[in-house]
C-alpha cells in the first residue's frame, strides 16, 4: 500500500509539471471531464487542481492518453530540472525553454530543428529517453550485453540512442512493453512521459527546483603537468608532435597551436592544392593544411587515383613548412565499418609513404553519423585502423571522429581509446553549434580528453547561412583560451557562405585579399592569433 502511495504521489508530481504547460492552460482548480473518480491518478489530479497546481485544458479535459510532442516534453523535463527560458528567436511558445535545453546538450540541433513543425511533431521514445537521461541522470551507464538482450527490437533503435536506452534500462528508467519491446520510433502518452520522468527524477538525486548543471564526472587519474611554453610556428620549428595531457606539443614538449584551411573536397576543387593556393593560407600565418579526400561521393573509393592528387596536396604543404592532415573523408557513408578494408589499406600506404616526415597528421574517419555508436562501431574501427598505422608509423598524431558528426565527446569521455598521441576531433559550425557544444569540450578537455577541431564554419551545418562572425569570433576566443588547434572549411571558391575565397576567382597568383568572401576575410585574419 505505501508503494502504491509512492507511485500515486510521483506520477501526480510530474501531471503536476505537465499542467504548467502553456498549452495545458485553462481549466484553473476545476474538474477533468476524462479524469473520474475509478482513475488511479484522480485524487491526486484533483488535490493539485484544487491547489492551483494543475492545469488541463481549456476544453475542461487533461488528455493522459494523448501523444505528447517534443516541445511538451522539452518543456516539462526542462521545468522539472529547475531550467529558465533563454533569449530565442522563435516565437514558438516553447522557444525559450528548448534553446536553454539545447544549450545544456539535453538534445542535438539536428534532433529537434527550431521550427514551429517539428517542435509541434511527436517526439519518439528514444529520444525522450536521451532527453530524460541528459536532464537527471547523465552519468548512468549500463552493461551492452545484458541491457541489449532485454530489447527485442534494439535493432530498430538509433545508434546515437544507445547509450541513453542501454543505461535508462539498466537504471530501472525505461522498460519494454508486454513483448519485450521498446519501439524506439514511436510517440509516447502524456501520462508515459510523466511516468519516465517521474522515474528518473526518482533515481536522481535532483530536487524539482535544482537548476545546476550536471557536474561532469571526474577523472581518476590526475592530467599530466600542462606545458608552459606557447609556440606557433612551421615543422622546421617544431619538428614531430605528440600530445602531453590533452596539449599538441612540439618536439620540445612546449605546447603547439596549429591552425589554417581544410581544403573542399578534392575530387571537386583540386585547383586549391596548388603550392600558390595553400602559400596564400601560409603568408597569413596558417601553419596546417587539411586534404579533405571524401570516400564516396565520387571520391576514393571510385577514384583511387585521388590518393595521389592527395599524397600531392600532402607534399605542397610540407615543402612549405606546414603540417598536413590526411583526412578520410567519410560522410555520407556515415559507419566507418563500410569501408574499413580500404582505409586500412589506404592508411597503410600513406604510412608508408610518410612515416619519416614530422609534419604529418593522420585523421581516420572524418565524421561518423547515422546508425552508429563510439563503442559499438567508431572505437572498434579506430583501434584497428590506429594499429595498423602504428605497425609502419609508431608514433605520428592521430586524430579520431565519433558519432553525431564528430561532436559526441561526451561518448568519448566514458570509454576512450587506450593508444597514445591521439587526439578526438570535434566539428562546429557556428550557425549551428554554439555554447552548449563549447561545453562538451570543456567537459571533455576536464576529462583528460584532447581535442582538435579538423573542421569548422563560420556558415551553418549545411556550409551554406549566416555568415555567423559574432558566434565564430567566440568559439575562436574559446579555443584560443584553451590552445585548441582547427582548420577552417573550406578552402574553395563554391557559391556557399563557407567558401574562403570569391566565386570565380583566379588564383593563378595567389589568393588576394580582396578574392577573399566574408568568411575567408575572418579566417584569414586569425591565423596568426
Ligand atoms: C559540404 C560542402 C558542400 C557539399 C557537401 C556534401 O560544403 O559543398 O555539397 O559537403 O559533400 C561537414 C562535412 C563537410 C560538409 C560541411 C558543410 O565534413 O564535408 O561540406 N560539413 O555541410 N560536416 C558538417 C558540415
Amino acid at each position: 500500500m505505501k508503494k502504491l502511495k509512492n507511485t500515486f504521489a510521483l506520477i501526480c508530481a510530474a501531471l503536476m509539471i505537465l499542467a504548467l504547460l502553456p498549452s495545458c492552460a485553462g481549466a484553473d482548480g476545476a474538474s477533468f471531464s476524462d479524469v473520474n473518480s475509478g482513475d488511479w491518478f484522480f485524487e491526486n489530479v484533483t488535490q493539485m487542481s484544487a491547489d492551483g497546481l494543475l492545469k488541463g485544458y481549456s476544453d475542461g479535459t487533461f488528455k493522459p492518453d494523448s501523444t505528447i510532442t517534443s516541445a511538451e516534453f522539452v518543456t516539462v523535463v526542462s521545468r522539472a530540472a529547475g531550467l529558465s527560458e533563454s533569449a530565442s528567436q522563435n516565437s514558438h511558445w516553447a522557444g525559450g525553454l528548448m534553446q536553454t535545453a539545447l544549450d545544456r546538450g539535453f538534445y542535438d540541433w539536428d534532433e529537434i530543428p527550431p521550427t514551429a513543425e517539428t517542435y509541434d511533431l511527436p517526439i519518439t521514445r528514444q529520444l525522450a529517453v536521451k532527453i530524460t537521461m541528459n536532464a537527471f541522470l547523465p552519468q548512468a551507464s549500463g552493461d551492452y550485453t545484458t541491457e541489449t538482450a532485454k530489447i527485442k527490437d534494439f535493432d530498430q533503435l538509433d545508434g546515437r540512442y544507445y547509450n541513453a536506452v542501454i543505461a535508462a534500462y539498466a537504471s530501472g528508467v525505461a522498460g519494454g512493453d508486454d513483448n519485450g519491446r521498446f519501439n524506439p520510433k514511436s510517440s509516447l502518452t502524456r501520462a508515459e512521459a510523466c511516468a519516465l520522468i517521474t522515474r528518473a527524477m526518482q533515481k536522481s538525486d535532483k530536487a524539482l527546483s535544482s537548476s545546476e548543471a550536471p557536474a561532469p564526472p571526474q577523472s581518476t587519474t590526475a592530467p599530466p603537468q600542462a606545458p608552459s611554453v606557447y609556440t606557433k610556428g612551421g615543422v622546421s620549428e617544431n619538428g614531430h608532435l605528440k600530445v602531453v595531457g590533452t596539449q599538441l606539443c612540439n618536439e620540445r614538449d612546449e605546447a603547439v597551436v596549429l591552425r589554417g584551411m581544410s581544403s573542399h573536397g578534392i575530387q571537386w576543387f583540386g585547383n586549391f592544392l596548388s603550392e600558390t593556393a595553400i602559400k596564400s593560407t601560409a603568408e597569413r600565418g596558417a601553419n596546417l593544411f587539411r586534404v579533405a579526400m571524401y570516400t564516396s561521393e565520387n571520391g576514393y573509393i571510385q577514384n583511387p587515383s585521388l590518393a595521389q592528387t592527395l599524397s600531392e596536396a600532402v607534399d605542397t604543404a610540407l615543402s612549405l613548412d606546414m603540417y598536413a592532415i590526411i583526412d578520410w573523408h567519410i560522410l555520407s557513408d556515415g559507419n566507418p565499418n563500410t569501408y574499413i578494408n580500404e582505409a586500412k589499406a589506404f592508411f597503410a600506404s600513406v604510412a608508408e609513404r610518410y612515416k619519416d616526415s614530422a609534419g604529418v597528421i593522420y585523421e581516420i574517419c572524418n565524421e561518423p553519423n547515422g546508425n552508429v555508436s563510439w563503442s559499438g562501431d567508431v572505437k572498434p574501427y579506430a583501434e584497428e585502423i590506429i594499429s595498423t598505422i602504428r605497425g609502419i608509423d609508431g608514433d605520428a598524431v592521430i586524430l579520431v571522429g565519433s558519432p553525431t558528426w564528430s561532436q559526441d565527446l561526451h561518448e568519448v569521455a566514458k570509454d576512450p581509446l587506450s593508444a597514445e598521441n591521439i587526439m578526438y576531433t570535434c566539428h562546429f559550425y557556428a550557425g549551428t553549434h554554439t555554447d552548449w557544444l563549447r561545453s562538451r569540450i570543456s567537459d571533455a578537455l576536464a576529462q583528460n580528453i584532447p581535442v582538435f577541431i579538423s573542421e569548422w564554419g563560420t556558415s551553418d551545418a549545411s556550409g551554406g547561412g549566416g555568415v555567423y562572425i559574432d558566434e565564430a569570433q567566440k568559439w575562436l576566443d574559446f579555443l584560443n583560451e584553451n590552445r585548441i588547434s582547427w582548420a577552417n572549411w573550406s578552402l574553395c571558391d563554391k557559391g556557399e557562405s563557407s567558401a574562403a575565397v570569391v566565386g570565380g576567382a583566379d588564383i593563378s597568383d595567389g589568393i588576394s585579399d580582396d578574392e577573399l568572401t566574408a568568411s575567408g576575410k575572418f579566417v584569414f585574419s586569425h591565423f596568426a592569433d
